[in-house]
């Protein structure tokens, strides 16, 4: 074999080493559970306030103002209970704030408030999960 036809052959699998490697890396990414959004908690608002998901992605909301505060379901399909503020902030202190992960699996439209500031006190303190199929 001449040494060029071995040095082109040698190129030729490295290249496919490559590209198979590439196309691995590829569908790694694709496979693997991508974290799903956030939304963050403040006194006294949710943001995004509406937020639109597919079926099948886990929302997480993390308390980032001063005040403990839940999300709790409108339809009470899930409550987390108290979300404390991140680290000083309020009566806490050491370490972030509080999270919660709900994953929508039906599509429709979600409400949600906090249970400790209700929205007969605080009208504009709910948010919205639409989920589309
Ligand atoms: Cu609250």
């Amino acid at each position: 074999m001449p040494v060029r036809a071995l040095r082109s052959a040698l190129v030729r699998s490295r290249f496919l080493v490559l590209t198979f490697g590439l196309a691995l890396a590829a569908c790694s990414s694709s496979t693997s559970p991508s974290a799903g959004p956030t939304i963050t908690i403040r006194d006294f608002s949710f943001s995004p306030s509406t937020l639109t998901v597919r079926a099948g992605t886990t929302v997480e909301w993390l308390n980032d103002g001063p005040s403990s505060h839940t999300t709790t379901s409108d339809a009470a399909l899930w409550d987390s209970g108290s979300l404390k503020p991140p680290s000083g902030s309020g009566a806490y202190s050491g370490g972030s704030g509080g999270t919660f992960s709900y994953t929508f699996m039906t599509p429709g439209t979600y409400t949600y408030h906090c249970s400790l500031h209700p929205p007969t006190l605080y009208p504009a303190f709910v948010g919205s999960v639409v989920v589309t199929p």
